[in-house]
């Protein structure tokens, strides 16, 4: 990207991702969790940073660093993206160990829900010189049983070549590589995109200062996020990565399992093709 002010800072991409997550019901904090519950995880997170402490002779010097860290954190708007990269894959696997279905993973912080609603064989919505290599992705949704599941919708969000989310990074029309794509009545999809490049994590907020100065890098391999659901099943959320990608062993957010990794072929117009199929769970 030559223009700089396209550039998605911290700042921009962290506010939105908050008001995201502070207007979707579904991340509503719980209002549910009794006080036993909240009294063991909170006893028990408390006494893990009081044995990282005692064990590393934590300086008041650190002290005073963590503590403006914590603060800057939230001034960037960036308690979803920190969330979402280093706490949520663990989360996840707790939350999917008993299916028998697909393999899901994280949701991150860029799913907004009501994109537009797509046929089965369809073009997600981009520009008209849209960059990045064309990519036909098609398969089937069923149940676990096989059963084709009639009425199955694929809700898709990807970053575009760029490697920028749209409604996160500033000049990329509202839904552009976002869609709610409705499969055939056999549970059939073939969807026209092209291939994302790689997330970087903003470099210029607190959560890009925590990787450099932890030595770490600030990057996400090339991905497709989806969430599919369908009548009487539990909702898959799961990302796609490309085989042979840049970080498909190194995911900053720890979000790659094998069984994700897709590697699409020549589709003879210059572009790629790739069949995956989902199966879901009935729901619990
Ligand atoms: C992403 O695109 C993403 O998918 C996650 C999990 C975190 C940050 C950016
Ligand atoms: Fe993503």
């Amino acid at each position: 990207m030559s223009d700089t002010t396209l550039k998605a800072t911290a700042a921009a991409s962290g506010a939105s991702a908050t008001e995201r997550f502070l207007s979707d019901k579904t991340g509503a904090p719980a209002r549910t969790a009794d006080s036993e519950r909240v009294n063991t995880l909170a006893t028990e997170v408390i006494t893990a940073v009081h044995d990282v402490i005692r064990r590393h002779r934590v300086t008041y010097d650190e002290y005073n660093a963590l503590k403006s860290w914590l603060i800057s954190v939230g001034q960037d708007g960036e308690w979803p993206l920190f969330l979402d990269v280093w706490v949520e894959h663990v989360v996840e696997e707790v939350a999917t160990a008993g299916r028998r279905g697909s393999k899901g993973t994280i949701e991150g912080p860029y799913y907004v829900p009501g994109a537009p609603v797509l046929p089965a064989v369809t073009v997600l919505p981009m520009r008209d010189d849209e960059s990045g290599t064309p990519l036909l992705f098609q398969g089937q949704v069923t149940g676990v049983s096989g059963k084709p599941l009639a009425g199955a919708v694929l809700e898709m969000w990807q970053a575009d070549d760029d490697g920028l989310y749209a409604q996160f990074a500033p000049g990329i029309p509202e839904w552009n590589l976002r869609g709610t794509v409705v499969a055939d009545a056999e549970g059939r999809f073939g969807v026209t995109t092209v291939q994302p490049a790689p997330y970087q994590i903003p470099t210029d907020g607190s959560c890009g200062s925590l990787i450099a100065a932890a030595g770490w890098h600030p990057w996400r391999p090339a991905h497709l996020h989806l969430k599919v659901s369908a009548p009487g099943h539990e909702p898959l959320m799961t990302q796609l990565y490309f085989q042979g990608g840049e970080y498909v062993g190194d995911d900053v957010a720890s979000a790659v399992k094998p069984e994700l990794v897709v590697d699409p072929r020549p589709a003879g117009d210059g572009g790629h093709q790739v069949t995956y199929d989902f199966v879901l769970d009935p729901a619990s």
